[in-house]
Parts: structure tokens; sequence; C-alpha cells
């Protein structure tokens, strides 16, 4: 069989079959036209014809890690916010004062398309470095028509400025710009009306999402956002249960959400009916790190209803200042007690789903994306437990 590239004596992690497939011992993987042509035991794989071959020596290769959480596109600087933070002030307590997202929103909204690309591309250059091959970028920062639409464009040149796979989400209601002060309604109507359609229009998102919760929309209003959505054929996902449990998992699995995402105080009635919409559960733990948030999700329920978990960075400059996605694996195995392959497969298979890219990447699998990561590290469990450490040997996006 011919094929471009072939990798020989590897160790290959598949994540085939939802993350289950057991590990390769002696395994190859071939691309051909940027996709995966083979990737499996070296006994009994067909016989490659490849232009090149490389020889991994032992070492493993996983699918191309997967950001399916971020706000990596942002301006302006919040550690002050930080250093108040530590001296006891709640996060709360600052965005009811007009700090927090608002304050993050004036910066984005008087920093150019470029200056967002240039001041991103560090934080994005930090996740390529340890094996990233698709992230998700959201808006949420500009809260008006004209910045929301420059922060995904921002986001979409990021795909362009780098070889990486970027999805966007529109996240118009993140929260409440100064200009409807005290109208969460009419802010709810311009979106629906006005910025939604504009947005989907321009082609700008993938997908929509929105803040449910005390200090940002309630239930109520992001359902109005949800049925926008749908009548714009855009799926949706939600920030939900992260302060309070407002049943936003719930209102979004009856919209057949890619995603409920935080979920520290899931109820069991979300957890059943996350489970029944196949919506993926998105673990966050940089921010209930960050956050000092001491509720932890309900991990157990999670897993017992056979809802899949997915790991994220939440990348942004409030609650989650993380570059790392093989940290934020390490803060769910120690904070959240997932196992070594519910991080893996969080941060590849399942990170995938919750993105709609089930079908083109997260896994190691004939037809797919040939996206992985190659590893210097004697078993796989050493990307979880390491803090701080970057055991990447080379990166293959699109199968170079
Ligand atoms: N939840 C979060 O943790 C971030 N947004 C959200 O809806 C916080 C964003 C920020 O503080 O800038
Ligand atoms: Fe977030």
């Amino acid at each position: 069989m011919r094929c471009d590239r072939l990798w020989t004596d590897a160790r290959v992690l598949t994540m085939a079959d939802g993350g289950r497939a057991a590990a390769i011992n002696h395994g190859l993987v071939a691309a051909r036209d940027g996709r995966i042509v083979f990737a499996g035991p070296a006994d009994g794989a067909p016989a490659f014809a490849a232009a090149e071959t490389i020889a991994c020596e032992g070492r493993w290769i996983t699918p191309a890690l997967v950001d399916c959480h971020t706000h990596l596109v942002h301006a302006g600087n919040r550690a002050g916010e930080f250093e108040a933070r530590l001296e006891g002030a709640s996060y709360e307590a600052i965005a009811r004062a007009g700090g927090g997202i608002v304050s993050t929103m004036r910066a984005t909204r008087a920093a150019s398309e470029g200056e967002l690309v240039a001041s991103a591309l560090p934080r994005l250059d930090a996740l390529i470095g340890e094996g990233l091959g698709t992230v998700e970028i959201k808006s949420g920062y500009g809260l008006n028509l004209a910045a929301e639409a420059k922060m995904l464009r921002a986001a979409r040149r990021l795909g362009v400025e780098r070889r990486v796979r970027v999805t966007t989400t529109f996240l118009g209601a993140h929260a409440l710009p100064p200009e409807f002060a005290g109208d969460a309604d009419g802010y709810v109507d311009h979106i629906c009306a006005e910025m939604l359609p504009a947005i989907a229009a321009e082609g700008l998102a993938d997908a929509v999402d929105a803040f449910c919760e005390g200090i940002g929309f309630s239930p109520a209003q992001v359902e109005r956002v949800f049925a926008a959505a749908r009548a714009l054929g855009l799926p949706v996902k939600l920030h939900a249960e992260q302060l309070s449990n407002l049943h936003g998992a719930a209102l979004a699995a009856r919209y057949g959400a890619l995603s409920a995402d935080h979920l520290e105080y899931l109820d069991d009635a979300g957890v059943a009916a996350m489970a029944r919409a196949g919506s993926v559960a998105v673990l966050l733990p940089g921010a209930y790190y960050f956050c000092r948030e001491t509720k932890l999700p309900p991990i157990a329920a999670l897993r017992a209803a056979g809802v899949p978990l997915a790991v994220a960075t939440d990348c942004n400059p409030g609650t989650s200042p993380l570059t790392s996605l093989l940290l934020a694996m390490n803060m769910a195995a120690t904070c959240f007690r997932l196992t070594v392959a519910e991080c893996l497969a969080g941060a590849t298979i399942h990170a995938a789903r919750a993105l709609g890219l089930g079908a083109e990447c997260g896994s190691l699998e004939v037809g797919k994306s040939a996206d992985f990561a190659i590893w210097n590290v004697e078993s796989p469990a050493e990307l979880v437990m390491a803090m701080g450490a970057n055991p990447l040997h080379a990166r293959v996006w699109k199968g170079e």
C-alpha cells in the first residue's frame, strides 16, 4: 500500500473505541494526503511503500491533544484582580464592581484584530508546544456585534497563522455590557435579533455558548439564545453549574448540546439529562483550582451514567490563566480523581466529540486527520503525572 509517511517502532495509544482501545506495543502509523490510512500493530500491517519513514525508537504516539474550551483571544491584564482576590475580594464582588469580564471587554473592544491575534499567539504556541492539534476559541469579551465579530475573526486567523485546527464559539451571552445595564432581557433580544444572525451569516461561529449563572444569564434568557441558535442551525454548549445550580445542563441537554461545561454544582437530574442527550461533560479543573472552589463536580455520577468526560484549560484572564492542557490533565487527576485513561480520553477523543469533531480528530483511526503527538515518556501515565514538564518529541498535524 502506498503512503506519504510511515511512523514505525512506536508504542501507540489510538484512543479508538471511545478511548477504550488497548495500547499497542509494537505499532505503526501511516498517513496519506493528511489522513490516517493505518494505525495499529506492526504485525499484520499491510506492506507500505512510503515516501518517508520515521523511526520512533519506541516512543509513545497519542492523538494530538484537543483543547475544547478556551477564551484564548482577549486583551488586557487582570493581575490586579488576582492580587485583590488574594487579599479577600470575591470573584462575584469584583464582577459587580465593574471588574471581571467587563474589564477584559473594555480592553478587547479597544484592541484591533491584529493586536488580538498577536496577544493570543503566545498562548496558542504554548498549547501547540505540548502537542495540541485542535483548539476551540470563544468570543465573549466584545459584547457588541463589532467586537464579538472581531474576536471571532481573530480566532479564525489564528488557524491560518499556525498549523492547528481552530473551532470558534459565539459567547455573546457571557456578561452584560454597560450599554444594557439593568436590561439583560434587552441584551438577549439584541443577541438573538442582531448579533447572532450577523455572526452566522459571516460564518464566524461553529457553535453558540452562554454563561448560565446568577452573575451571567438566567435559564430563560439562555433558552432564547439557544432557540435562536437552533433556528440558524448552530449547535449549542453551555457554561453551566459553575457557581450555583440553575439547572443549566438539563436545559442545554434539551437542546441537544454538544457539551455542558464546569458542572461543579450539577445534580442527579442534570447528570441524567446529559446522559440521555449524549452531551459531553467538559471539566475545567484550572478554574476550580484558581478560584479555590471546594465543591467537586459529580464525577462518580457522571461516570456511572456513561457521560463522556472531557478536560480543557478554560484558558481565560479571570478564572483560569492556564495555557497547559497537560497541567489541566494533572489537575483533573489530582483534584477530580480522574484516572489516567479518563484524562487522556478527556483531552483527545471526548474533547473532539465536545466540538462535534468526533469523526475528524481525537483518535488514531483510519480516515481521520493524521494529527498526533510523539512523546518522550516511558508510559502515558507520565503525561498526566508531571507538572510543568513537557515531554513532547514531535507533533504531526494533517500528516506533516
Ligand atoms: N466562566 C468562567 O470561568 C469564565 N467565564 C465564564 O463564563 C471567566 C471569565 C473571566 O473572568 O474573564
Ligand atoms: Fe469558560
